[in-house]
Formats: structure tokens, sequence, C-alpha cells
């Protein structure tokens, strides 16, 4: 009887523990994470030492640079030609609403001014200067959201000792504690000093995913700072506790192309998925696989039609500047969505499941049917609207569309519609 009582006790103090421990975001995280959904569109900015070898950013790991060799481009990095302002204006021109920057990648070097290490741009490099603080000082004026890209993973610093084998949750070699309290002190300093910051992006979970990360401290700490700062973590994985967002890499959600998304079932949390502007995130000299204006639009449409936000990576040059054919493209992706926008910004997606045409978004009481692949039949149909349709018309020019509701959905006539090259966009207004 007694050791009846006992567990009964146990597992409703196990039941409350859990309750306690897990994750209640405040009503500042949940609206921002709806404006987070609204945004759809940031860039992603990988920008480091490594831009100086024009080799990505795992060109230390690749080439098998040792890293006492590695930290010497440190006193030739000066990007002279940074401008805060220009980035940022860039990001805005290009119809982005936030900017998601390396403060620190697996090489270990802290692209900020910090405290606790002196392997940082401001201390290590003859620049001198802290770009980050420039870029959030600018973002603030310019009215743009800042995250910051933060690697867990670290292949130099004698505390993460990478390599080392795990046991008991720790590696063997090293001082993984203090690894753990460094990385609180960095995120401290990037969530108090920096304005503007809202949202910390994890990344190198998956080098180490038998050791105790600690995430409930480290997540505790950044919501305890700012409870409405929105975590999301690269892990690829199914979402953990006390995240805000789930991203996914080079894929878009439910799809598993790249082999990064085997273990990361789609969850409740607003989404997020990334992809290079070329083929590689940090400068890479000799990377030509520019992508096409149409296929930017086109992924970013099907992201928004997923319900997720699309965050495009540029690798910015060791100089500060942002190369040419990035810009480029970049602008007539702008002028898109100077047009556009209206269909993308602020709309969900997943009322109507992608079809084999393309895919929808919804605001308020409207339906934008983007047609990226206009069907051989002249017609498209749309399943399972529930309410009335009142009025379909072709988004470019507001000319009406011919179309016929029926109990399993609606069927739009495109044979005299002049489709878009890229996109052509259907309104439905529904009652
Ligand atoms: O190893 C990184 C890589 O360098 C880059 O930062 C991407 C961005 O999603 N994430 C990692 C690979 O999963």
């Amino acid at each position: 009887m007694i050791k009846k009582f006992t567990l009964i006790v146990l597992l409703l103090y196990g039941f409350s523990a859990n309750a306690q421990s897990a994750y209640t975001p405040t009503a500042d995280n949940l609206a921002a994470r709806e404006n987070f959904q609204d945004m759809k569109f940031g860039l992603f900015i990988h920008w480091g030492i490594y831009s100086i070898l024009g080799d990505g950013e795992w060109v230390m790991h690749n080439e098998k640079i040792p890293y006492d060799s590695y930290k010497r481009l440190a006193d030739f990095f000066n990007p002279q030609a940074f401008d805060a302002k220009e980035w940022v204006a860039f990001a805005k021109r290009a119809g982005m609403k936030y900017i998601t920057i390396t403060a620190r990648h697996h090489d270990g070097f802290s692209m900020f001014g910090t405290k606790f290490s002196s392997y940082n741009i401001v201390d290590a490099t003859p620049y001198h200067r802290d770009p980050l603080m420039e870029l959030a000082q600018e973002c603030q004026k310019q009215g743009i959201e800042l995250h910051f890209y933060y690697s867990l993973l670290d292949w130099g610093r004698p505390d993460y000792a990478f390599g080392s084998p795990i046991v008991n949750g720790k590696p063997t070699q090293g001082d993984w504690d203090n690894y753990i309290k460094f990385m609180k002190d960095q995120l401290t300093e990037l969530i108090t000093k920096y304005p503007a910051v809202k949202g910390i992006w994890f990344d190198g979970y998956w080098e180490r995913t038998d050791v105790n990360w600690h995430l409930d401290e480290i997540y505790g700490l950044i919501h305890k700072l700012n409870p409405s700062i929105l975590i999301g973590n690269n892990h690829h994985e199914a979402v953990k506790d006390g995240e805000d967002f789930q991203m996914f890499e080079k894929d878009l959600p439910g799809n598993n192309s790249t082999g990064f998304s085997a273990k990361s079932k789609i969850g409740a949390l607003p989404l997020e998925t990334c992809e290079t502007i070329n083929y590689s995130w940090g400068f890479n000299i000799n990377d030509r696989n520019y992508k096409s204006t149409k296929q930017i639009i086109n992924y970013l449409v099907n992201a928004a039609g997923r319900n997720a936000n699309f965050l495009l990576n540029i690798g910015p040059m060791p100089n500060g500047k942002i190369q040419p054919e990035f810009a480029d493209t970049l602008a007539i992706v702008g002028n898109w969505m100077q047009k556009n926008g209206e269909t993308i910004y602020g709309t969900r997606g997943n009322f109507i499941a992608a079809q084999p045409w393309g895919v929808v978004t919804y605001k308020n009481k409207t339906l934008y049917a983007h047609v990226l692949n206009m069907p051989k039949q002249p017609y498209l149909f749309l399943p399972e609207v529930k309410g009335k349709i009142t009025k379909v018309t072709l988004f470019a020019d507001g000319s009406n569309v011919k179309f016929k509701q029926q109990p399993e959905g609606v069927f739009i006539y495109t044979d005299s519609l002049k489709p878009d090259a890229v996109d052509t966009i259907i309104q439905l207004t529904i009652n």
C-alpha cells in the first residue's frame, strides 16, 4: 500500500515537474511569432574571416587547416567597404523584412565585440569595428528585424574539444561546463547589447547529438533576458521545448531532397526554410551556380504556400561588399515583390495543400492561387474550398476569370488567361 502511494506521489510529482519545465511563450512572444510569419522573406548572411579564402565557411575543416594557422586570417580581415546602411537598404530593396547574420560560425570566430573571447573582430583584426553593432543600429533605424546565427559547434576552442568522444553527455576531453558558460555569456551580450535583435538561430547541434547541450538553460536564459526573442535551432530534428520557430535547410517543409530533414517532422510552430543564392553559404569565389530570379521567386512562393518564411542566403566578400551577381538578381526579385507582395506578406499557407500547378496563400477573405506551372488542361482545380467564392480575378490586372464552384472544389478556367512567365496569380474572394 505504502509502495503504491509512493508511486502515485512520484508520478504526480513527475507530471507537475514536467508541466513546470514545459515552456509557455509570453503574449509578446506569440505576437512576435505572428509578426515573424507576416514577414515571409529574410536575408541570411554568412560572413566571417573565412570569406578571405573565398572557399566557403567550411574551408578550415575541409582543407584541414590547423586552427592556429587559420586564426592568422584575423590579422588581415579588414572589410573597409562594409557599410551597414547599404546592407540594410539592399535587403529592403529585395523586399526582405529581416536579416539573420552569423555572429559566430563553426570556426569559433566572433564577428562582434565580446568580452568572453579575444578571437573577435574588434580585438583580433585591424578593422577594430563591430559590424554587428553597426548593423543592429541600422536595422533599428531602417525598421527591419535582426536575428543572430550562433553556432553551438566550435572547431577550435579547447573546452569544446572537437573530435573528443562523448561519455555521459560530455566530451571526455575539454571543459564542457566552461563551454556552456561561455555560450551563455556571449548570448547574454548579443541579447542585451544589440538593439533590434529579435531572434537567435542556432546551428551545429547535429555535430554532437549525444552530448548534453543544456538547451533548457540556454533557452531559459534567452527568454528570461527577453521573452519575445524567437529561438530556432537547425538541429534537423523535431522541435524541442523552448523553441519558437522551426527551420528547414535547403528544402521546403515536408521535402527531404538534401537529406537534412529525415527526422524533422513538421510541428506546430512558425516555419522557415533557408536556401543559398548560389551553392555556397560563405563567400565562394568559384561558385557560379547562381539561381535565377524565377527560381528564387518560385522558392519564396512555394514556401509561403506551405506556410513558411524564406530565408535566402548570400555570402558577402571579405571587403564587405556584396557581389554584383547577387545584387542584380535581388533587385529583380525586389521589383516582383513590390508588385506582388500583397499576395505574400501577411498571408498564411497550407489552407489548401500544394497542388501540381502551384500553391495557395490566403489573407482575410482572399485566396491567392499562385500558378507556377500552367496545367495542360484548360482549367485549375482547387479542392476543399470552404465558403462561397464570389469573385475570381487575375491579380495582375483585376480582369475577371471564369470559374465554377462545386461541392468538391473550385474550377478556374484558364483558356482566356494571359499566363505570366514566373507566377500567374489568381485572386479569389470568399464570403
Ligand atoms: O554547417 C552549417 C553550414 O555552414 C551553414 O551554416 C548551414 C546553414 O543552414 N547550416 C549548417 C549545415 O547544416
